[in-house]
């Protein structure tokens, strides 16, 4: 299976995270990259390449024009109005305001951002772009006949929605992959996301569109982020009704709970009709992950790949979460060669 990985990603290095009420250093961090790299080569994925550089033509069916607009320029405009931190939204257009970006860049912050954890700084939309033109030569590889290929993506993406940034995602990598398998050729792709975290912002892309499944597994937004959606009761919109599935899980969910939802969510992709698979994959569900309350084990993300490469289906496996222990870059590798087997 073919690696994606651009050195790229290391200029998303943000000095602050707000958790907690301290700005402290993020849980996304150059180093997740780089863990996660060194496992997969160990584990025999020697087949690392730079990604193509692409244009934004595949975001621009996604994203908002004028929102990857404000994400090229947005930290620039903040240099330029004499700010020295980083670019932390903290006004946001919330219940009864106006929804309509303001000019001055504050104002723009929060109105572009559902989250305030995650700053902007010098570098970001650079390796946003990265990780983009990771997800998207993943696809025109898988596209091209192979059975899968893994685009290493930082930042994540799956978070970013429409016009909307935060969790650590700027660029929705996923469904830029997504897109990407659907103009070259299949008629139906599935986004299944096992990150910790529900995928809101691929679940705002894909809402009330027909041609793309959407599902995700996840800590229930009644405990965790993103906290205001992907609840079980969101299904879908318009001609996309019934292609949205959520599986919001409890504290302390093994592999055995675990799995069950995934089942559920692959047999419904199945009679979907997907002809192609993209991995939203986090391992944040890691039973030592710092941010989030699953309980699976190393050894249960060999099972999940498996359990994937038993749908028969060309996929893409793009990078989300997955935070602060060694262990990231074994559970990565564990869900490839489960996969590639
Ligand atoms: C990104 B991904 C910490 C609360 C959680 C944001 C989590 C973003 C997760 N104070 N903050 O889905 O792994
Ligand atoms: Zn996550």
């Amino acid at each position: 299976m073919r690696v994606f990985y651009s050195e790229d990603h290391k200029l998303r290095d943000a000095r602050t995270e707000l958790h907690g009420g301290e700005l402290v250093a993020p849980f996304e961090a150059p180093f997740r990259a780089e863990w996660i790299l060194a496992a997969v080569k160990e584990a025999g994925f020697s087949d690392v390449v730079a990604p193509g550089r692409h244009g934004m033509e595949t975001a621009l069916k996604l994203h908002a024009a004028d929102y990857l607009e404000f994400l090229e320029t947005a930290w620039d405009r903040w240099v330029a109005d004499g700010y020295r931190g980083e670019a932390i939204p903290a006004c946001f257009p919330a219940r009864r305001m106006r929804q309509h970006p303001p000019k001055d860049i504050d104002g723009a912050l929060g109105y572009y951002a559902f989250a305030a954890e995650t700053a902007i700084t010098d570098g970001t939309f650079a390796a946003a772009r990265a990780a983009m033109d990771c997800a998207l030569s993943a696809a025109e590889h898988v596209a091209a006949g192979n059975p899968a290929a893994f685009a290493l993506c930082r930042p994540p993406g799956h978070h970013a929605a429409i016009d909307l940034f935060g969790g650590y995602s700027f660029i929705n990598n996923a469904a830029c992959a997504a897109q990407r398998l659907r103009d070259l050729g299949a008629t139906k792709v599935a986004v299944l996301d096992v990150d910790f975290h529900h995928g809101n912002g691929t679940q705002d892309i894909f809402y009330e569109r027909g041609d793309v499944f959407f599902a995700s597994l996840h800590g229930d937004p009644a405990d965790a982020f993103p906290h205001f959606l992907g609840f079980a009761d969101e299904e879908g919109a318009g001609v996309g009704r019934g292609s949205t599935k959520n599986y919001p899980l409890p504290r302390g969910t093994t592999f055995e709970t675990w799995s069950a939802a995934m089942d559920d969510a692959l047999s419904r992709i199945a009679d979907f009709g997907a002809e192609a698979l993209v991995l939203s994959l986090g391992v944040d569900t890691f039973e030592r992950d710092p941010i989030s309350f699953f309980k699976l084990k190393s050894e249960d993300y060999l099972r999940m790949g498996e359990r994937l490469k038993s749908m028969g289906l060309p996929t893409v496996v793009c990078m989300e979460g997955g935070y602060g222990v060694p262990e990231i870059g074994l559970n990565v590798a564990n869900v490839l060669m489960g996969i590639a087997r």
